[in-house]
């Protein structure tokens, strides 16, 4: 049997932040931070801070703006944070919200109604709570049967529900299967933190995973291969938590939103990234030249373009390696499926392509796609 991902959807927030933007805020709260705080400064207690700068943010990272779901208090120097007016529990709510608007694209361009969906899964980094399942959510919003559930692997989420959807279609507790990933980041951002204040963005995108003898679609991708790997680090993390309460003089601190050690991530996942994919082209004896497409994890350009060069042993050209991350910055799992829903008018039969997740954890997940 062989299981495809047969449509794919996007949601995207209708609000937008530019590095000028953000950085402007962010160097008001500087400015402010150090004239409130002059005089320890002076005397050496307390370190100044300093300013941000969009040229250092897009040579760096690659990102020149994101989407998010409120903009308005992230750029209030005073707030400095998404608001959001707390929905009733007989309202949708807001991450299911974005959900179902990606699952109805996915499932148009996959041309399958709720009737065909009998498993829901639910990928990202964060739920808005712990339950009921914002995948059983969808799954009422819809008009499902089945079954559904939430899973959280941070930056590769999207890339463990498509193979936990694959299993379940190959064990025969599912046909057709729903990934959807709404990734609403925006609240865990330390906006007050020059090294990652222009990290992230909000989106949500949405796959259809089903056998490749059901699929009647115009875009197909059959899973050639999958492999999924984790190694335990520190570097990236956030203890945000429903224990937080218990330790309440600790609950604001820093590390309750993102933080990381961005430099160390950079060395440690790249080799680990490009061995993974590198050794199951490999075992599938694919060449460099075999693949036309890498859709990379979307954190850091460079990045992105240091594994397409290990992967091709050359520099990929911009159509190879496709980049979404200067438009929506970094969308935890969901930033190599927006790279496979924008970038794959051009590819033909036969066409071998990567599929690629990594992120905290570590987690890292590569599947290799065959277009039908
Ligand atoms: N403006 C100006 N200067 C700055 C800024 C800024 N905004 N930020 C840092 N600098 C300075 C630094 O202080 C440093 O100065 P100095 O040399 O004097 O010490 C200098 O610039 C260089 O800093 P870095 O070495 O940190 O710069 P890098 O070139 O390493 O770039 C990056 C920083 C962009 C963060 C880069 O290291 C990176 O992208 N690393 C990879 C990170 C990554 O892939 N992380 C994955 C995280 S995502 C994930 O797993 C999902 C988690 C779940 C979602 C979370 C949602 C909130």
């Amino acid at each position: 049997m062989a299981v495809v991902i047969s449509g794919t959807g996007l949601y995207t927030p209708s609000q937008s932040i530019s590095n000028d933007e953000l950085v402007a805020c962010f160097n008001q709260y500087v400015e402010k931070f150090n004239h409130t705080h002059q005089q320890e400064i002076a005397e050496g207690t307390v370190t100044p801070l300093s300013y941000s700068d969009s040229s250092f943010i897009e040579k760096a990272s690659g990102i020149k703006s994101r989407y998010v779901m409120a903009k308005e208090d992230i750029l209030n120097v005073d707030i400095m944070s998404p608001r959001f007016i707390e929905r009733g529990n007989d309202e949708l709510s807001m991450q299911a919200e974005i959900g179902v608007s990606a699952a109805k694209q996915a499932l148009l361009a996959a041309n399958k109604t709720p009737d065909d969906i009998d498993l829901i899964i639910v990928a990202c980094a964060y739920t808005q709570r712990s339950y009921p399942a914002m995948a059983i959510e969808i799954q009422q919003a819809l008009g499902c049967k089945g079954w559904g559930f939430d899973m959280l692997v941070a930056c590769s989420a999207a890339t463990f529900g498509i193979i936990n959807a694959a299993n379940a279609i190959r064990s025969g507790t599912a046909k057709t299967v729903l990934v959807i990933n709404p990734e609403i980041l925006s609240p865990q951002i330390n906006y007050r933190d020059r090294d990652s204040h222009f990290i992230f963005g909000d989106v949500a995108t949405a796959s259809i995973i089903e056998d490749e003898s059901t699929a009647n679609a115009e875009h197909i991708f059959k899973i050639i291969s999958e492999q999924p790997i984790t190694s335990f680090s520190n570097n990236i993390r956030s203890n945000i938590g429903y224990m937080n309460k218990c330790s309440p003089e600790q609950t604001d601190d820093v590390d309750k939103l993102f933080i990381q050690q961005g430099r160390k991530v950079f060395k440690e996942v790249l080799p680990m990234v490009s061995h993974l994919i590198t050794s199951q082209m490999d075992k599938m004896n694919l060449q460099p030249s075999d693949i036309k497409r890498l859709y990379l994890h979307q954190a850091n350009i460079n990045m992105n373009n240091f594994i397409a060069k290990k992967v091709l042993g050359r520099d990929p050209n911009s159509s190879e390696a496709p980049i979404i991350l200067d438009e929506y910055a970094n969308t935890s799992s969901a930033g190599c499926i927006i790279a496979l829903h924008k970038y794959k008018q051009d590819l033909s039969s036969g066409d071998k392509s990567v599929l690629c997740s990594f992120g905290a954890g570590y987690s890292a997940c590569c599947l290799l796609l065959e277009y039908v």
